[in-house]
């Protein structure tokens, strides 16, 4: 954890694994990209390391400490351990609200100047984060501060997780034919699934997957489902036949559903970028299919009292305030409304609005761009505190 003084920053970011993929996801492509833009030393702490080799497979699961891509990741065991001050980063960011090791914190009270403190919050388009992004929240005992920093869809928030190259990546992929078509049959595509309507499907396993799957077969153009290993493997398994593993297909009516690999993150992105449509979930997967710039269905993470409900509908709002038929549909496969989406119709209605929701996914990728990115903007807000401090130094030494 010793930071490198001879790079500028320091930091550390500690992320627990709450459940799924998403947790690691999010701190992984952030460590990435505060250490490969910015040159930050970053130290990633996380507590499962099995979980973070499904989207890194180079992950040892044995080591207590490995370098990957230029990030030192630790293994986080438990709460406790003993640190000293010069071990301390100079901005300590918790994701989502984990408990830091206590040891951690006290030493980070030694520090002088004291780290910058952040919890990295959840992304929400609720209007609320406008106004607890930034936020202080003073320690009880300790001269420490943690400001709240919310990820968000407005210039009043963090903006998205985005890296600087992310979008010449995709345009060069998308251009480049033999690069799709070579990317598609590394993931066992046939030459006609390649040429069919082609969706991603990643979603929780109480999606309405079944009624998905009748409304596609009775579709009058073919249509390819490509579902990752794992993802709603019941369905798969009952329409497929066999086990839902890497490989596995069938085809009946229009209908061809094809289990693909498990990816590391930036193969998904790129199954993302080969497909016409995407489903996806929780946090991660859902910036990503927005930078894909292509329609996509939302499988939000769903929380008690139907909190989600509310979440799901202040997005739409934003995004699709104006394609009632994206609407009802996201609303459906969310089971946020009374009408189910074993509506034959439902499909229908969005399909005819499809070349629509294209234009509008666009807009949205410039609107986003305009509030910058994640990493930058929490670089930016660290170095705002860090000259406040040096003022406040600077006026008690005067
Ligand atoms: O895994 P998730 O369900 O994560 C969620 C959210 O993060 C949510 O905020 C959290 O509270 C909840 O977990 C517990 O979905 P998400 O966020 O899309 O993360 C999936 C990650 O997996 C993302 O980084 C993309 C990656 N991935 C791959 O790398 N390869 C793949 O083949 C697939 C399907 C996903």
């Amino acid at each position: 954890m010793r930071p490198d003084k001879n790079q500028v920053t320091s930091l550390a970011l500690f992320c627990k694994v709450v459940d799924n993929y998403g947790d690691i996801g999010i701190c992984w492509r952030l460590s990435r990209q505060l250490q490969q833009e910015h040159g930050v030393a970053v130290s990633l702490w996380v507590d499962d390391l099995q979980c973070f080799r499904r989207i890194c497979p180079d992950v040892n699961v044995n080591a207590e400490q490995q370098q990957l891509q230029g990030v030192t990741v630790y293994h986080w065991r438990n709460q406790g351990g003993v640190y000293s001050a010069d071990e301390i980063a100079d901005i300590v960011i918790e994701f989502f609200a984990c408990d830091i090791p206590e040891a951690y914190i006290a030493a980070m009270a030694q520090c002088e100047p004291a780290p910058i403190w952040l919890n990295l919050e959840g992304l929400t388009a609720e209007e609320w984060v406008e106004g607890c992004h930034t936020l202080p929240s003073p320690h009880p005992r300790l001269p420490l501060t943690k400001y709240f920093f919310f990820p968000g869809f407005t210039d009043k928030t963090g903006g998205l997780l985005r890296e600087a190259a992310l979008d010449q990546q995709r345009q060069q992929f998308q251009s480049d034919p033999l690069a799709v078509t070579a990317f598609l049959a590394q993931m066992g595509l046939t030459p006609a699934e390649m040429a069919s309507f082609k969706v991603s499907l990643f979603c929780y396993p109480h999606a309405p997957v079944a009624a998905l799957f009748e409304a596609w077969q009775a579709n009058d153009t073919a249509i390819t489902c490509l579902v990752p290993e794992g993802v709603a493997s019941e369905v798969v398994e009952a329409y497929i036949g066999t086990l839902a593993i890497a490989g596995a297909a069938r085809t009946s009516g229009a209908l061809t559903v094809r289990v693909v690999p498990f990816v590391a993150q930036a193969d998904y992105d790129r199954l993302l970028w080969s497909c016409a449509l995407n489903f996806v979930r929780g946090e991660d997967s859902f910036v990503r299919a927005q930078w894909a710039g292509k329609p996509f269905i939302w499988h939000i993470y769903p929380q008690d009292e139907n909190l989600h409900h509310v979440k799901l509908r202040a997005f739409l709002q934003r995004y699709s305030a104006e394609i009632d038929s994206l609407n009802q549909y996201s609303l459906q496969w969310n089971g946020a409304v009374a009408q189910s989406i074993d509506a034959p119709e439902s499909w229908l209605l969005l399909q005819a609005e499809l070349p629509k929701i294209v234009r509008r996914a666009a807009q949205w990728q410039e609107q986003m761009r305009s509030n910058g990115d994640l990493a930058g903007n929490l670089l930016k807000f660290a170095a705002t505190l860090k000259g406040a401090a040096q003022e406040k130094q600077g006026k008690m030494r005067g």
